[in-house]
């Protein structure tokens, strides 16, 4: 029987996809659980869901060991519109391109396994920034499983693969074929398995690194032949600057957010220098809870200007906001 699942309950799974601490797990698994439709073809979902709820509970009550205190420690705190990690092979440019599309400054070397640990950093795009973590280089024969928790968690990752030399298509073709084996995937979209809750695709964009070298051209044609999944491609040069600012761009499009601003009623003009971001299909509900949770219980009403309808509309909490929308609310 089908599970149908329903938009809140996809709403709920995207949340539990993004959770960064074992709370924020246990509170989207209970949302899940609320939403799930409860009939026939839902069974299995529900029953893993109960047992990952318990799983939760069980890690937080006992959250005093050593080995919870470890897991927190590895998280690092989400920030901006949304978050993506890169991967790749040892020396695929990884560290190059963060530097290029950051202001932070990883260590870049001619060498394999320059990077050790995780390292975010922020991209700024337009007005709104993205968060990027740069990640120590992936060897299968040496496979470092906290990585997993960092993909699953990711809005996005960036596949990053150097062209410049026909082995970087290998390479990037094993780390693929290895993760396929976990349940952490690699996918166009992001979404989890319906028949096993623990499978978990996220959403990867080839970045195709090193396209100054004379040999990226030729490579180019190998990717069809030998690369195993249909992942959307941006060729790029981390070195000379070439292709940034589309993988940028593509970045900010890949995470599916609006950005909205908000105006005080008494003033003219909105705050367009920090804009909101959340989930493309978010209401106005939503931003009135970012900015705080007693705003979004005593709203009453919002003026919007937006491109989709007369300037100062009068809306309610349910209306769906849309790129750029300027709201002013009122309790
Ligand atoms: N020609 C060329 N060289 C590049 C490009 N991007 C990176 N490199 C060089 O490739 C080497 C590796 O770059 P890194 O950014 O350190 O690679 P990485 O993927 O972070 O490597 P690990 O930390 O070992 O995983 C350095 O010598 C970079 O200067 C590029 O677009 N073109
Ligand atoms: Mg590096």
């Amino acid at each position: 029987m089908p599970a149908n699942l329903t938009h809140q309950y996809r709403k709920a799974e995207a949340a539990y996809r993004r959770a960064t601490t074992a709370e924020e797990e246990l509170h989207c698994l209970q949302n899940m659980l609320r939403e799930i439709p409860k009939h026939k073809g839902t069974d299995k979902l529900q029953s893993d869901l109960k047992r990952k709820i318990s799983h939760a509970r069980k890690l937080i009550n006992g959250a005093s060991g050593h080995a919870a205190g470890q897991s927190q420690r590895q998280r690092i705190p989400r920030q901006g519109a949304g978050r993506a990690v890169l991967i790749g092979a040892p020396n695929a440019g990884k560290s190059q391109l963060v530097t290029r599309l950051t202001r932070a400054n990883p260590e870049v070397a001619p060498y394999p396994f320059t990077t050790h640990k995780p390292q975010p950093a922020m991209m700024p795009w337009h007005d709104v920034m993205v968060q990027l973590i740069d990640t120590p280089p992936i060897a299968i024969e040496a496979f470092d499983s906290t990585l997993l928790d960092l993909i699953r968690g990711a809005d996005l990752v960036l596949l990053t693969i150097d062209l410049g030399e026909a082995s970087g298509i290998e390479a990037a073709q094993q780390i693929v074929e290895h993760l396929q084996q976990t349940k952490t995937r690699l996918a166009p979209t992001s979404y989890l398995d319906l028949d096993d809750l623990g499978v978990s695709y996220t959403q990867t964009l080839a970045v195709l690194n090193k396209c100054d070298l004379p040999n990226f051209s030729e490579n180019l044609p190998l990717l069809d032949a030998f690369f195993p999944l249909p992942l959307e491609r941006l060729s790029v040069s981390a070195h000379t600057g070439e292709g940034l600012e589309s993988l940028a761009q593509a970045i900010f499009a890949a995470l599916d957010v609006v950005r909205v601003y908000t105006k005080l009623p008494n003033n003219k003009e909105p705050d367009y220098d920090r804009p909101f971001t959340i989930q493309r299909g978010g209401t106005l509900l939503q931003i009135a809870h970012l900015i705080h949770k007693d705003l979004a219980s005593n709203l009453k009403h919002a003026r919007v200007w937006s491109r989709h309808l007369h300037d100062a509309t009068t809306v309610n909490g349910d209306y769906v906001l849309h790129d750029q929308d300027v709201v002013e609310l009122h309790i």
